[in-house]
This record gives C-alpha cells, sequence and structure tokens, in this order.
C-alpha cells in the first residue's frame, strides 16, 4: 500500500493534496470510514476482478487506519461474505457504527438462498475485527415487491445513531429506503420507509454538522455525489445539488463523509489507477471538504481534476 508525505497529524495541515489514490497495491472500492481513539478506520471492498474481466469479482472486505489521513496501515482482512453462512458471495458496499463498545458492520452480500442481495450485519469488540455475524440470517433481504422490482434494490446500507439514541438504517437502489433499529442494533423497529431524492441511484450516507442533517448519495449514472438537507433525520429532506462530479475512469461513485480533528473529508472512489483501473477495478480516495456559512457543503475538488 502507498504510505506518502510527512508524519504525524501536523502532516494534515501541511498536505494540500493527498496523492490520490490513498491505496495503491490493491483495487478498493465503496469505502465507510468511522473516528475511533484519535484514528480513522476506513472499511472498502476489495475489487477482485481480473484485468479482462469488466465485472463485480469482490470476495472479502478490507479495513486501514490512520493516525493523519496521510499514512494509512493495512490491517488483517477483516469480514468475507463467506463469514455468513447464509450468504453466497459479494462483498459490497457496507458501513462499519459503533455502539456501547461494540462496532456493528452492516454490509451489501448475495443471498444464498434468497434471490438477490441482501443486509446483514457482523460484530466485534475493536475496529480491526474480528468480526462475526450478529444475526445468523440476513437482516434485510430482497422480495421483488417494492416499487423497483430489481434483485440489487437491498444495498448500500449506511447507519446513524440520532442523539436521543435511537438508530436508522438507511440503504437501497433506485428508492432509498429507512427504517429504525432496535438498541440492539440487529433488528429493524417499525416500517420501512422511503425518501423522496432527486436523481438517487444507491450509496446514501447519512452525517450531521451543528443542526444540520445531511444525505449524500450516487445521484444519476455514472453516478456524481448529491445530498439533501434537513433539520431531522426523518426529514423533510431539500435537495442542495451536487457535491462531486463523475470520478475519473469510474461508472459508480460511494462517498463517505466524516470529521477527523477539526477537519472535514470526503472519502470515495474513482478508476483511475493506470492500465486497469476502472468502474470494476477502483480505488479510494480521500480530499478535504469544506461547508458554506448557510450550512451548505461547497463542491467537492478531487486532487484528480
Ligand atoms: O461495489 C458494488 C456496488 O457498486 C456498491 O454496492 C455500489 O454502491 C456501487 O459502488
Amino acid at each position: 500500500m502507498s504510505c506518502k508525505s510527512t508524519k504525524t497529524s501536523e502532516a494534515i495541515k501541511a498536505v494540500a493534496k493527498f496523492n490520490n489514490p490513498i491505496i495503491t497495491d490493491k483495487y478498493t472500492a465503496d469505502a465507510a470510514a468511522i473516528v475511533h481513539d484519535d484514528k480513522v478506520y476506513i472499511y472498502a471492498g476489495h475489487d477482485q476482478a481480473p484485468n479482462d474481466v469488466n465485472a463485480y469479482r469482490m470476495h472479502e472486505w478490507l479495513v486501514y487506519s490512520s493516525s493523519d489521513m496521510v499514512h494509512w496501515e493495512a490491517h488483517p482482512v477483516p469480514l468475507k461474505p463467506t463469514d455468513f453462512n447464509w450468504a453466497s458471495g459479494s462483498a459490497w458496499a457496507s458501513q462499519v457504527i459503533e455502539r456501547n463498545g461494540k462496532f456493528y458492520w452492516y454490509v451489501t452480500v448475495e443471498h444464498g438462498s434468497i434471490h438477490g442481495k441482501a443486509i446483514g450485519v457482523a460484530v466485534s469488540d475493536s475496529p480491526t475485527g474480528p468480526f462475526k455475524d450478529a444475526i445468523g440470517k440476513a437482516l434485510i433481504t430482497n422480495d421483488m415487491t417494492t416499487q423497483t422490482k430489481i434483485s440489487w434494490d437491498d444495498i448500500d446500507p449506511t447507519v446513524w445513531v440520532d442523539d436521543d439514541g435511537q438508530a436508522y438504517l438507511f440503504w437501497g437502489n433506485t428508492v432509498c429506503k429507512y427504517a429504525k433499529l432496535k438498541d440492539n442494533m440487529i433488528e429493524l423497529d417499525g416500517p420501512i420507509m422511503t425518501v423522496d431524492l432527486l436523481n438517487f441511484t444507491e450509496a446514501p450516507w447519512i452525517h450531521k454538522k451543528g443542526d444540520w442533517y445531511y444525505l449524500s448519495y450516487a445521484y444519476q449514472f455514472p453516478e456524481k455525489i448529491a445530498y439533501a438537507m434537513s433539520k431531522s433525520v426523518t426529514g423533510p429532506w431539500e435537495f442542495k445539488g451536487i457535491l462531486n462530479e463523475v470520478a475519473g475512469n469510474s461508472n459508480t461513485n460511494h462517498q463517505a463523509i466524516i470529521e477527523f480533528k477539526g477537519k472535514d473529508y470526503f472519502i470515495y472512489h474513482n478508476g483511475n489507477i493506470p492500465t486497469h483501473g476502472g468502474s470494476f477495478r477502483r480505488s479510494v480516495c480521500v480530499d478535504r471538504l469544506f461547508y458554506n456559512k448557510d450550512g451548505t457543503m461547497k463542491r467537492v475538488v478531487m486532487t484528480s481534476e
């Protein structure tokens, strides 16, 4: 993997560009990130498609950590779809969230016996694992009865724990869905609702800054990242525009937004590794994110631009 630039968190101030992509020894996609004990952890799917295969081949997720957003440490493979004995494969997009001293990892996988993608949950006492299946079955399965009637509409989970302790799961392709989670984080607690978002494709991500909630998502196809804002995690959401243009050489994009040591970061992927990089051999990147005084986010300037 690449380890670039100077040491310590002071490097964050000094480095204007991140020499993207930040990981170059493996193809990585769909990064989610958390901050824990002064470190950032990035969880990514491993794009393993051979150079002559233009299809997703994703057999494991990876985890990297950093104290300065510049030097990234690779940890042992923490989770695979085969760790869910009801799943058949496909390490698609995921998100880890910490609650009550445990780390819950919400993942997209292919279900082994119910046609289509499903969402599972793994749990660990450590952000780097080992993680194990927390339920023994899927949290969300595809029932082909929703508005989209596609087999991959139940993908891309993101979880938000609100200030009152209520946790919410957002997910979806074509239609953005959400539901409350019980305190145990492994059961839904109420009906599945939908959010009406302009040109929603997939990849919802919830974050909060001040008293604004942000719902960013992959918009159209090839995917840009757009976002909406609200004063409540349950909406109503107001569309605010494009945050990130189509990232180089990849039809998909998938974002994570975090604040770390007083600075805001936009984590995403592109297909820019020379020769074989592309939509099925993607690479995680990071760039700074800036807010306007009214809470809206400035368009992210990718260092590859
Ligand atoms: O990596 C597989 C799928 O591509 C993800 O689940 C989507 O968000 C898109 O990035």
